[in-house]
């Protein structure tokens, strides 16, 4: 039977506000997605977790700060404040997302090396997280993806779902988004001409 699956990204509480990332209203999707559990099949939580040196934050790169560029070996790579880093405070889910009930969480960006916005692969684009292979062993064939951020990692997570043939709904209702420099905007015409559902 085909199963519809919740895709909850990086709801943590860096991404909240008050964090070392803080996404605008980033708190206030928590509601909604909590009540968005009831209406599918399957609920997965993905987590963003760095080692404290990953080299996406602007500190591992002397003279650069955060939000600045930089180039990786897979591409250019924004720098970001120093944030989810493994077992601290700001890479736990928002105390009020409904964790506990979530079938599967996926964590990424554990290698150092290379940072994972997407929760099917790294930003190298060929690394795979495994969650591909989960969602199809459970027969999951439509997502509906919400969290943060829109621009980021919603957006990378949606694009390489209907790449890998997925249906793919984003809520916006339930996203935040980053937006440096119009990148909300050119996610979300970049995800509406790749076929994915912007709701
Ligand atoms: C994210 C920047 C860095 C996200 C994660 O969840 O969108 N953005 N790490
Ligand atoms: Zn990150």
């Amino acid at each position: 039977m085909t199963q519809t699956a919740l895709i909850v990204i990086d709801v943590q509480n860096d991404f909240c506000p008050g964090g070392a990332l803080a996404v605008a209203g980033g708190d206030q999707i928590v509601p909604g997605i909590n009540a968005a559990m009831d209406a599918v099949g399957a609920v997965i939580l993905t987590q963003d977790w760095h080692p404290a040196d990953h080299s996406s934050f602007a500190s591992q790169h002397p003279g650069k700060a955060p939000m600045e560029m930089t180039q990786m070996p897979y591409g250019p790579q924004v720098l970001w404040p120093d944030h989810c880093v493994q077992g601290t405070r700001g890479a736990e889910f928002h105390p009020a997302l409904q964790a506990n009930r979530a079938d599967m969480i996926i964590r990424k960006g554990y290698n150092r090396n290379i940072d994972s916005y997407s929760a099917f692969f790294e930003n190298d684009h060929k690394t795979p997280t495994g969650l591909e292979g989960y969602l199809r062993t459970r027969g999951i064939s439509r997502l509906v993806m919400v969290g943060l951020a829109t621009d980021f990692c919603v957006n990378f997570s949606a694009l390489d779902a209907v790449k890998l043939g997925f249906d793919v709904t984003v809520r916006r209702d339930l996203c935040r988004g980053i937006d440096l420099e119009g990148s909300l905007d050119a996610a979300l015409e970049g995800m509406r001409q790749a076929g994915v559902a912007l709701a």
